[in-house]
């Protein structure tokens, strides 16, 4: 496997360090490729990422990605939708599950479901102006982007409970009755078993009866924000690893940012980073050894190993050692 490593900016120089030290007491025959991206590229060179840098990452099988601080110039490009756009990593899938010993908002434990967020178009489809008196930015939903998004989320919804709820906006933006009238030709061909909320009351929903969903498919900006939301439902923002799936390539990166204000600290919460390589593990095929990240984490977690932003007193590198340990046990 040709693997590029972005740390990136703030925590992600902390975290992802920690899962590559995971991967290597895996013992996988790995070649790790290190790309430098992001603000502190930015402010030595004017640029946060290259045509070189994509033609290295496009030369992967694929991408583990810490987090990117976005610079202070009103021309940049965000360095994440570059790339989800470039490789065409159009399926965003973040998992929320509840992790051993670790309380979120409202104590509950009897939840599992999946946010499938279309990731290539939406209202992050970078088509925007800034203006002194109307800013404004183009919110694209076509029926391939639908489509390849609908069935990424039935072949998941197949392979769990198969029950999908699509989630949108359509009594209020007409571009989302195309993506709801799409997802449920999509959900309909496949023998899926479907429902729709608005996004609105989606988020009050996930919130008060988390329990009752299994894989929810939504477009770019809605998915981003009830990720972030069902953070609170797990406990940390730290804990939850996200997978970007195209047809030839893949990134995998924590779903949290690079958080300065506690970057440099090593408090970081190393958890979202290594959930994130399990899914790499395992969408490169590696079950045993995906089964063995999350069986680490889940010890780890069970004997009280928590970072501040737990309640813990753990380091980083506390944290990291006590999953290593664990698997190389
Ligand atoms: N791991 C997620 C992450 O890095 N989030 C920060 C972010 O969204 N940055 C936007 C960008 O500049 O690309």
């Amino acid at each position: 496997m040709r693997l590029a490593i972005v740390e990136g900016d703030g925590i992600g120089k902390e975290v992802i360090p920690a899962a590559v030290e995971v991967l290597d007491a895996l013992g996988l025959d790995v070649e790790k490729v290190p790309v430098e991206l992001g603000y502190g590229k930015w402010e030595r060179t004017g640029q946060a990422i290259t045509e070189d840098d994509l033609k290295v990452l496009k030369g992967c099988d694929c991408i583990l990605f810490g987090a990117i601080t976005t610079p202070p110039d009103p021309n940049y490009k965000s360095v994440l939708l570059t790339i989800r756009k470039e490789l065409d990593m159009y399926a965003n899938i973040r998992p929320i599950r509840p992790l051993p010993s670790v309380k979120g908002i409202l104590g509950r434990s009897n939840f599992n479901f999946v946010i499938v967020r279309e990731n290539t178009e939406g209202l992050y489809s970078g088509i925007e102006e800034i203006g002194q008196d109307i800013s404004w930015t183009k919110r694209i939903i076509t029926r391939k982007g639908s489509e390849r998004i609908a069935e990424y989320a039935c072949k998941l919804a197949k392979s769990r409970k198969s029950q999908l709820v699509i989630v949108h906006k359509s009594n209020v933006m007409k571009s989302d009755k195309l993506f709801l009238d799409v997802c449920r030709e999509v959900a309909g061909s496949k023998g899926v078993e479907y429902t729709d909320e608005l996004v609105d009351s989606m988020a009050y929903k996930l919130i008060r009866s988390p329990e009752r969903y299994d894989v929810i498919v939504t477009t770019n900006l809605f998915g981003d924000i009830l990720s972030d939301m069902s953070a609170a439902l797990v406990g940390s923002l730290g804990l939850l690893p996200s997978a970007n799936i195209g047809s030839r390539h893949a990134f995998f990166e924590p779903v949290h940012g690079s958080a300065p204000d506690i970057a440099g600290k090593g408090i970081a919460n190393p958890i979202a980073a290594i959930l994130s390589l399990r899914m790499m593990l395992e969408w490169y095929g590696k079950m045993p050894e995906a089964a063995l990240v999350e069986e680490a984490v889940d010890a780890a977690l069970t004997e009280g190993i928590t970072t501040p932003d737990l309640g813990g007193t753990y380091t980083t590198k506390e944290m990291t050692c006590a999953v290593v340990d664990y698997i190389r046990r």
